[in-house]
């Protein structure tokens, strides 16, 4: 019950201090931060867009361990049960500071009150308790029944009910009057008054749980409206009008346009963050820049803007797998406005090789200079697909740079961008292990039939994806069983960062088969066998799907 009561207390003060400082949001942050790469990859691959659902869960399930604990301690020694949540809840503050996106000490604020309301609550309810020494006599409920009610139970819902943070060190008070209290009657203490207190004590947590809740579903619900007020101009160079057979449109088959709600989504953020557009700034900065540029909403709109269908690939994405979607993104040209600022790549001089891009939730992504000013449509992108930007894709600003993965070159919420160099500086996941530079590898996926599947003999339609961003796919071939490869006939050609579908017809014969498709890319190099694992710079391999032919 403390627990719960803890828990419920510190979501409230973190919509006072910053959603972001919630014990749950700061361990699970922590947790990711610690995470090895390789367990990571795993999570995201097994639980996919609901690792974050499922880290958090577990951190429910640890703390209710730990409540349970506490709870059968405090039977016994409730001094030292009370100090072992203080010591949990200092643990969470040590998460919410230590958090790469924690400015202030203030985070540690809604772990602290929750703790000491925690620790409050378990002490006065254990005071309550029948003394564990009492002979355990559960078959006289008659003495507890005959007593006079109790004089209340609300000391302890006085201490859920504390509103701020501020408020809430006033929690201690009441229990050490009752501490006082409690030792003093000769007759055990009651039953009831303990249940009663228990109950007061859910019922107030619950309350104060969903004030949070409501506080915290009101400040999103003026970040939807302050993002449904932004009207997006009209590109200067709209995006180049694409073939008409770029997209198959086969059953089963991945649309060449990823509608936003289908997009996949990778970040390490457990709350998404919600800037408001209205003091939303970026900073343009670093080695080798003659004229820092800040820059609200309004100064990027204002510019000339372009429009691009880009495919983003993440590097978690292991061989046929799911982490990689397509859109037409509308931005400011990245280096027109590096040049604006004075900024030259190594090439031509420049002092600094790297770009470091930092997002409000202080993850940092690092680019190289020379790729971004090497002509390619690196942007800032301020819509996708016709509408802003969407919370979970980096509203209201973010960075692409086609041909690399999402991890060095895709800031999300983008607020910051540094000139540096890779000498100088490591960015988060380069920190944990992974490749400082990330071009996307040659990649081709078999969408249709899926695996396992039973398709009927005769003339089956295998069909997918294929990507080579910024280089273009030249061919695909199919094979069967290790048979001689098929080419496989190419969609239309749309730009070249984009992927390309692919369809081949099947003459299937009854019997288990297995699939395997390799593309060509127009540098010439074909995928081959040697399959790597996702750390450190993207999988490689040619994906296969085996099927029952009936
Ligand atoms: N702020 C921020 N930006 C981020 C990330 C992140 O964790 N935080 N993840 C990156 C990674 S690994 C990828 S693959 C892309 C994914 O972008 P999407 O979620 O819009 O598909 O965002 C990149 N930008
Ligand atoms: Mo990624």
């Amino acid at each position: 019950m403390s627990g719960y009561a803890a828990v419920a207390v510190a979501e409230l003060a973190a919509v006072a201090v910053r959603p972001e400082a919630s014990p749950l949001t700061a361990v699970g942050g922590a947790v990711v931060d610690r995470t090895p790469p390789a367990v990571k990859d795993w999570a995201v691959r097994e639980f996919g867009n609901d690792d974050k659902l499922v880290l958090q869960l577990g951190i429910l399930a640890a703390l209710a361990l730990f409540a349970a604990g506490t709870g059968l301690l405090a039977l016994h020694r409730r001094r030292t049960a009370a100090v072992g949540v203080l010591a949990f809840g200092l643990l969470g503050a040590l998460a919410a500071t230590g958090r790469p996106d924690s400015t202030s000490s203030l985070d540690a604020v809604p772990s602290v009150v929750g703790a000491v309301v925690g620790a409050a609550v378990l002490y006065v309810l254990a005071g309550r308790l029948p003394h564990p020494s009492a002979p355990p006599t559960p078959a006289s409920p008659t003495p507890s029944v005959s007593e006079p009610p109790p004089a209340s139970p609300t000391p302890s819902s006085a201490v859920a009910g504390t509103p701020t943070p501020d408020e809430g060190t006033s929690a201690e008070p009441p229990s050490d009057e009752d501490a006082g209290r409690t030792p003093a009657p000769a007759t055990r203490p009651s039953r009831r008054v303990f249940v009663l207190a228990t109950a007061g004590t859910a019922a107030a947590a619950t309350g104060v749980g969903f004030l949070g809740r409501r506080l915290n579903a009101s400040t999103a619900a003026e970040a939807e409206a302050s993002r449904a007020a932004v009207r997006l101009p009209a590109p200067a160079s709209p995006a180049p009008a694409l073939p008409r057979r770029v997209d198959l449109k086969l059953p089963d088959l991945t649309p060449y346009t990823t509608p936003n709600k289908r997009f996949y989504r990778v970040d390490t953020a457990l709350t998404v963050p919600r800037p408001d557009v209205g003091s939303w700034r970026l900073r343009l900065h670093g080695k080798g820049v003659k004229a820092p540029l800040t820059l609200d909403f309004q100064d990027l709109l204002s510019r000339d803007l372009i429009e691009r269908d880009i495919t983003l690939t993440c590097v978690s994405n292991e061989v046929g797998g799911p982490y990689v979607s397509s859109a037409r993104w509308l931005g400011v040209r990245l280096k027109d406005l590096l040049e604006e600022a004075g900024v030259k790549p190594p090439s031509r001089g420049g002092p600094a090789n790297q770009l470091v891009a930092r997002s409000v939730d202080g993850m940092t992504l690092g680019t190289p200079v020379e790729t971004v000013m090497d002509g390619r449509d690196a942007m800032l992108a301020v819509g996708m697909n016709g509408e802003p930007l969407p919370f979970d894709h980096g509203f209201p600003v973010r960075m692409l740079v086609p041909g690399l993965y999402g991890y060095v070159s895709a800031c999300k919420w983008i607020q910051d961008i540094e000139l540096t160099t890779f000498d100088a500086y490591d960015v988060y996941w380069v920190k944990r292990d992974w490749a400082r530079e990330g071009p996307i590898k040659t990649q081709s996926r078999i969408d249709t039939p899926k695996p396992l599947a039973r398709p009927k003999a005769g003339r089956v339609t295998v069909a997918g994806v294929a990507w080579a961003q910024h280089k273009g796919i030249d061919r695909v071939e199919v094979r069967v069983d290790e048979g001689p490869w098929q080419r496989a006939e190419l969609a239309a050609e749309g730009p070249l960062d984009t992927w390309r579908q692919w369809s081949w017809q099947w003459p299937a014969t009854s019997g288990s088969h297995t699939l395997q498709v390799r593309a060509t890319d127009r540098t010439g190099y074909t995928q081959t066998a040697r399959r790597t694992g996702t750390v450190p710079d993207g999988a490689s391999g040619r994906h296969s799907v085996v099927v029952n032919v009936t």
